[in-house]
Parts: structure tokens; C-alpha cells; sequence
């Protein structure tokens, strides 16, 4: 195998000769789990852990590897390898963290495509549809919206769900398929890329790892959760999520998420939510909250019908959320801020005695 079938480019390369870490190997993370790495190199898959350096100079999740990321590294035997440095990442999706305010999680490095995967039976929700879209606009990470389980509905509700969606969310593609019949396989595998990077963004339960499964021409990942083998009293994970494809694409099977929550810094509603933001500028207020206020030409549109109710209410609560998110984060860096001019001081007191 060559680094380039695990989308290994040029970038990447001239990355590791700038900063002399040609003398390290170079991997993709195939899997983690608990601070525990799977990386594949041209040698083979690696279980690794990441040096002490790397972990003491962490500020947050995103300074520890994630699946997906290009990483230096040093193999001693297949148990055995150490992560030195974790390559730039072209991309990175992440969400607010479940229960831990202020925290994000880590989904997936160096993607190229998501796809957001929703069956269109229980699960269909266009308010979660439009949360998965915001987490890509921030991540720079291009969506394809799948519909799957088509095999359970009629036909002319497939349509209508895929117009409903249309209406609320332009400018992004949507493939309805059926993992039983594999009908709308074709359009899904016609837009996968040779050494491009995929990954499915959903809940638990909705087909993803079954549309992996069918899609790779081989059982390589198991449709409920993680395997586990031991090994020198060790534990080792056997569970991978990155794969490549028979016609050469690589693709990201995540964990299910069920919750999906917005830590979004990067423009990710005003992408998701453009409408909004254009008409925004009209407001006859600078800091309107598109809520109450007079000349407010956001709640204007969804008076006239011309904006769409569900969609702008659904707007409002991630605004919220992201506003929540961030004053979190501001206040944990105020915090970390004094608390290190407490130890400063501490340290000067002590050197005077
Ligand atoms: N009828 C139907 N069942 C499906 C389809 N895709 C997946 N399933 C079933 O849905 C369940 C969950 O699928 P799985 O791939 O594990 O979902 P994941 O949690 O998103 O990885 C399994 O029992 C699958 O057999 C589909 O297209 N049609
Ligand atoms: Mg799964
Ligand atoms: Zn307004």
C-alpha cells in the first residue's frame, strides 16, 4: 500500500521535509479509543500512543490526535508505536461535547466530504439535518445529505421529503438510497473520489455502518459497537473507523451521535443559515436579535411565508447555544488566566524566601 491510497498529498509532505520530521514514519489514525491510537502506515496498522510531551503541552481535545489525522510517528513492533507530532490538518469536525460545557469533541481530522446520513423513517429531522450542516460550514468540510431506508417508505414520501428538505437547505445535494435494495448506490458511489476523504455524520442506528459495510465489498465493520481483544494485559482495540473503499475513496465511519451540539466559531450558521444573515443587514437595529424588535426584516420574511418558521426558530436555539458555548469558553480562559497568575505569584513569593 502507498501513503497516497490514505490520501497521503503533497502538502503533507512538504509539511514533514520544512520541519525535519522525515526521520519519523508517517501514519493515519485508523481508530482511537480512550488515548489509545490505531495507525496505518505502509507497514502495516500500529497500535500507539502519543508522547509524554505531546500530552503535558495539550491545551483541549483538539490538541490530541483524532481519526483521521496524519501523524509522525515511531514503530517498534505492532503493539508498539510512539505519536510525536500530529501533521496540519486541512480540516476538523468538532461539536460541543455532551454534559461539559465549554469542552469540544474531536469527530474526525482531514475530511473532505461529510456525509449526514438520516434514515427517512423515525429518524428524519430536518432541525438536525440543518445542526450537522452548521458543524460542516464551520469545519470547511463539504456536506452531501443522504437519505437512507428508503425500502421502508413509498416513493412519492421520499420525494416529499427530499423537496422538504430542498426548500430549507439549498445548494446541497441529496442521495436517497436503500441499504436493502442498494437503490440510489449508484449516485451515492458516482460522487466518491479516489484517495478523498469521507465521513458519515448521524445518529446511532440510521445505516451508516451498513452503507460502509456494502460500500467497501467486504464485512469489515460490525453494524453494532466495538470489539474489544486483550493483549499483554493490555487492552487493544481491534475497532477501526477509517476505510478505503473498493474504487479507492476513504471512508469514516463514526459513532452515532445523539446530540449533536454547536460549538461553532468559524461562520458555520451564517453558511447554514445565509438567508438569515443577508436579511440581517437590512435590521433597522445593528445588534437586533431578530426576535421582538421593530424593523426587523428577519421576523418581516417569516410573517410574509418568504422565510421558513421552523428553520428560523431552529436558527434562534443554535445561536443561543453557540452564544452559551462561547461565553463558557471565555470564562474558563479568564479563569486559567488568573489561576496562572496565582502560581506565578506563588512562585516569586517562594523564590524571595
Ligand atoms: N430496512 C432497512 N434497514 C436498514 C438499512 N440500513 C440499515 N438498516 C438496518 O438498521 C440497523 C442499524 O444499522 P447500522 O448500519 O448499524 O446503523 P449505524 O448505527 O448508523 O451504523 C441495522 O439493523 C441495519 O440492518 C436500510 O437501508 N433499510
Ligand atoms: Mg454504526
Ligand atoms: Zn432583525
Amino acid at each position: 500500500m502507498k501513503l497516497e491510497e490514505l490520501g497521503y498529498n503533497k502538502k503533507i509532505e512538504k509539511y514533514r521535509k520544512d520541519n525535519n520530521l522525515t526521520g519519523f514514519e508517517t501514519g493515519r489514525i485508523i481508530a482511537e479509543h480512550k488515548e489509545r491510537y490505531i495507525v496505518k502506515t505502509v507497514k502495516g496498522d500500529f497500535n500507539a500512543e502519543i508522547t509524554g510531551n505531546l500530552r503535558f503541552t495539550a491545551k483541549g481535545r483538539e490538541d490530541f490526535p483524532a481519526v483521521g489525522d496524519w501523524v509522525a510517528l515511531t514503530t517498534y513492533d505492532p503493539d508498539l508505536a510512539i505519536i510525536h507530532n500530529i501533521l496540519p490538518r486541512s480540516s476538523i469536525i468538532k461539536r460541543q461535547a455532551v454534559g461539559q460545557f465549554g469542552e469540544i469533541q474531536v469527530i474526525a481530522a482531514n475530511i473532505d466530504y461529510a456525509f449526514l446520513v438520516q434514515a427517512v423513517d423515525r429518524d428524519f429531522n430536518i432541525n438536525r439535518l440543518e445542526r450537522y450542516l452548521t458543524i460542516c460550514n464551520s469545519s470547511k468540510v463539504r456536506p452531501v445529505i443522504v437519505l437512507s431506508k428508503t425500502d421502508l417508505i413509498d416513493e412519492d414520501r421520499v420525494s416529499e421529503i427530499s423537496e422538504q428538505i430542498k426548500a430549507r437547505i439549498r445548494n446541497v445535494p441529496v442521495i436517497a438510497i436503500s441499504n436493502e435494495t442498494r437503490d440510489g448506490y449508484e449516485a451515492l458511489t458516482a460522487i466518491i473520489e479516489k484517495e478523498k476523504t469521507y465521513c458519515m455524520l448521524g445518529s446511532s442506528g440510521a445505516g451508516k455502518s451498513t452503507l460502509l459495510n456494502n460500500l467497501s465489498g467486504r464485512t469489515m465493520m460490525r453494524t453494532d459497537s466495538i470489539s474489544q481483544s486483550t493483549n499483554k494485559g493490555k487492552h487493544v482495540t481491534s475497532h477501526r473507523e477509517l476505510f478505503i473503499l473498493e474504487n479507492g475513496g476513504i471512508l469514516v465511519d463514526n459513532p452515532g451521535m445523539r446530540e449533536v451540539g454547536i460549538a461553532d466559531s468559524e461562520g458555520g450558521l451564517e453558511t447554514t443559515f445565509d438567508m438569515i444573515f443577508s436579511l440581517s443587514k437590512l435590521c433597522k437595529f445593528k445588534n437586533c436579535t431578530h426576535t421582538t424588535e421593530a424593523g426587523c426584516y428577519v421576523l418581516e420574511a417569516v410573517e410574509k411565508g418568504e422565510l421558513d418558521k421552523n428553520s428560523y426558530e431552529n436558527y434562534l436555539k443554535m445561536e443561543k447555544e453557540k452564544a452559551y458555548f462561547e461565553s463558557t469558553v471565555a470564562e474558563r480562559h479568564r479563569k486559567e488566566k488568573i489561576f496562572g497568575k496565582i502560581i506565578k505569584n506563588y512562585k516569586k513569593d517562594i523564590k524571595k524566601i
